[in-house]
């Protein structure tokens, strides 16, 4: 058996699967988000994923499971993956260090790093169409991660982070653009994380089965899950590399779809700039994470928090350039709606 901190997350991930009746080994540890530890493994003979909560990130993993058990009661049917029950009828277990743990069925579905152009339409729509269901949320959520979407929150830990000469251009390039973003407010819930990776397809249709990762499932507003969903559709999931530049094209169809099913996008230039600042914002929680030394994202190697936010940086500013064009581009979608009303 193998050493070190992978071995003994194995470990321990092999020792959580006597909680769930007819679980066998963890199989291997799978690349999935950059937050919580991720594990493949088997029950009753169907794969499942099991995962464990980032404490870290999450200071009080436990709320993450109340909010979940409230938005599953509040959508039983639709489009959201429960976690099996443990033996013990719960939707988690914990490990002798307090750690919390959950098990999910693996859907046999497709997931993409970057979506081809059929499946944008269907991306946006079970994006959108999520935030529609939850419109009439009527449960409290807790708050599990402080001033999570709050850009000056974020800006404000950057600028409290130790300085290293590595990320001078960066920080020069957050200088020159943090002027450019209104603070945000929203009052309704949203999903939080709505990375196209955080959707399941269809094996073969063009078709969302699951939207997955509830996680951060809060109050705030829609435009930044908008926002969100361009950003990862240019940014591809890896993020360490050079993002796609935006494309009109793919962007109405991303628009189209999530527009079809939430409604009207009112206030077009809201979303419109959407894309850019959860850029911005994600380049500085990246860029502060690599200059505290990589304590809330994982990276597969130092340097991969700096190579994040400079592609988020890139694209940033070229969703900046953007906005009037995607702003049109709303806009035409709403009349074009309306007159077929
Ligand atoms: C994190 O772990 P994952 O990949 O689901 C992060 C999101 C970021 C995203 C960027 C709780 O999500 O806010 O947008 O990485 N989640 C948390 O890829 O911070
Ligand atoms: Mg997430």
């Amino acid at each position: 058996m193998g050493t070190g901190p992978d071995a003994a997350l194995l470990r321990a991930a092999r020792e959580m699967l006597e909680h769930w009746p007819a679980a066998t080994g963890a199989v291997r540890m799978l690349d999935a988000g950059h937050v919580n530890d991720t594990f493949l493994v088997g029950l009753a003979g169907d794969a499942h994923v099991l995962q464990r909560i980032n404490a870290f990130v999450f200071p009080d993993p436990r709320a993450v499971m109340r909010n979940l058990a409230k938005a599953l009661a509040h959508r039983p049917r639709g489009q959201l993956l429960a976690p099996v029950a443990t033996t013990a009828g719960e939707l988690c277990a914990s490990d002798a260090e307090g750690g919390l743990w959950r098990l999910f069925p693996r859907l046999p579905a497709r997931s993409f790093a970057n979506l081809p152009d059929d499946l944008l339409a269907p991306a946006g729509a079970a994006f959108g169409g999520f935030l529609a269901d939850f419109a009439a949320f009527e449960e409290d959520l807790e708050p599990v991660i402080p001033r999570f979407h709050d850009l000056a929150a974020a800006l404000r830990r950057l600028d409290d982070a130790p300085r290293a000469n590595d990320a001078t251009p960066e920080l020069r390039q957050v200088e020159a653009m943090r002027g450019s973003f209104a603070a945000g407010g929203g009052n309704r819930v949203i999903h939080g994380d709505c990375k196209i990776n955080n959707l399941l397809f269809h094996p073969s249709d063009p078709a969302v089965l699951a939207v997955i990762d509830l996680d951060t499932l809060m109050i705030g507003d829609p435009a930044w899950d908008f926002g969100d969903l361009v950003r990862s559709a240019f940014a591809g999931s890896e993020e360490t590399a050079r993002p796609a530049p935006p494309s009109a094209a793919r962007f109405e169809r991303l628009c189209q779809g999530f527009a079809g099913a939430f409604g009207a996008l009112e206030d077009a230039p809201r979303f419109a700039i959407a894309p850019a600042h959860m850029s911005f914002m994600l380049a500085a929680r990246f860029l502060a994470d690599h200059l505290q030394g990589d304590a809330y994202f994982k990276v597969a190697r130092r340097g991969d928090n700096l190579l994040r936010a400079r592609s988020q940086l890139e694209l940033a500013s070229r969703f900046q350039d953007a906005a009037p064009a995607f702003a049109r581009i709303i806009e035409r979608r709403d009349r074009g709606a309306q007159d077929r009303m």
